[in-house]
């Protein structure tokens, strides 16, 4: 009798191979974006499970994966703190590493013509002109002012924004590419270890630059091909970083998302984070795969009005959520 095969046998050659016949079909070529099936299949042969954490800022993110990997991995403090996707994937103890990849100058530039645009100033041709540079840091000084401090409006938040995109520049002209996303390793920066490079990429100047942070870490939660992924808050000032979580949340490539509330310290949410929940549940790929934790219990459980407002918001919003959680990081 003959055995019949696995089904999952020389599982990269079938796709690849079907692929290949879709591609060689004109009328159906165009209308398939093949990404999400490379994707797929790269997670089947090695599976990776990518847990994206995202929330409002100051919610407790960072030091939840902090709390989570038993380590002071990351940069967490209050205010705006973490500027820029940070992934996190197993390494063994003696391999430990971060990557570093920074924005290109094409994506930098297109991202200040943006802000200046949305803050009605001259979009020169090159933003990269030390006398233009100096322009620009001018008149957004000049709006700061007005507005009456950096975090004072919208507006000023955006014109900060500017100020430190240009100034990331200015500070890493010389790890900058063109067109394409130059990546550095730990070594490169004489980092001496994963947490100094955490500081060097929390919000400010250099997260304005950087695309991406990796540290490869040795911890047996990641074991098995989990990845955490920390993303700045969803009110963080700067627009493009809110606007990053969003995407990651939505990417095929996302597994799980870890949903970091604060209301247990306020007792309601904000309307950033009720947009948040609410865009989640209305998108039938990730609505299963969400799980709410409520951090900084510590300051309500023992508060009887706050603990009575949780309560009565877990019963009206969270009530069809068996993936609730409460924590303390
Ligand atoms: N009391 C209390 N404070 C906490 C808790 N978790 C975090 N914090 C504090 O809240 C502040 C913000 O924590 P982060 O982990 O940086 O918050 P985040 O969500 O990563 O914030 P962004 O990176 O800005 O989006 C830090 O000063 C922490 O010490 C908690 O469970 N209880
Ligand atoms: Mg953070």
């Amino acid at each position: 009798m003959n055995q019949v095969a696995p089904p999952c046998q020389n599982l990269s050659e079938q796709v690849d191979s079907l692929l290949h016949l879709l591609h060689q079909e004109p009328s159906l070529r165009s209308q398939y974006d093949i990404t999400p099936i490379q994707a797929s299949l790269r997670k089947a042969i090695s599976p990776k499970f990518e847990i994206v954490f995202a929330g409002a800022f100051s919610a407790g993110k960072s030091m939840l994966i902090n709390a989570l990997l038993e380590r002071e991995l990351l940069y967490s403090a209050e205010g705006h703190a973490t500027g820029t996707e940070c992934y996190i994937e197993y390494a063994e103890l003696d391999k430990e590493r971060v990557v570093l990849t920074f924005l290109s100058e094409a994506e930098i530039r297109e991202q200040a013509l943006a802000i200046c645009k949305r803050l009605g100033l001259a979009a020169p041709p090159n933003i990269y002109d030390t006398e233009v540079m100096n322009l620009l840091r001018q008149g957004c000084e000049a709006i700061i002012q007005q507005e009456g401090g950096e975090s004072k409006s919208e507006r000023a938040k955006q014109a900060k924004a500017l100020i430190l995109l240009l100034q990331g520049y200015v500070a890493n002209c010389d790890r900058i590419h063109t067109i394409n996303n130059a990546t550095y390793s730990m070594e490169q920066f004489d980092f001496a270890n994963l947490k100094e490079a955490a500081s060097y990429a929390r919000r400010g100047s250099n997260s304005a630059v950087l695309k991406r942070i990796e540290y490869y870490c040795y911890h047996p939660l990641l074991q098995d091909g989990n990845i955490l992924i920390d993303m700045p808050g969803i009110d963080a000032p700067v627009k493009k970083d809110a606007e990053l979580t969003y995407r990651k949340i939505e990417d095929s490539e996302t597994s799980a998302v870890v949903c970091v509330l604060k209301p247990a310290s306020a007792g309601d949410m904000t309307t950033e984070e009720t947009e948040l929940l609410e865009k989640m549940r209305n998108n039938p790929g990730i609505r299963d795969r969400v799980f709410y934790v409520f951090n900084r219990i510590d300051e309500t459980w023992y508060n009887t009005q706050l603990r009575q407002r949780l309560d009565d918001l877990i019963t009206s919003q969270f009530r069809d959520t068996p993936k609730v959680y409460f924590a303390r990081s």
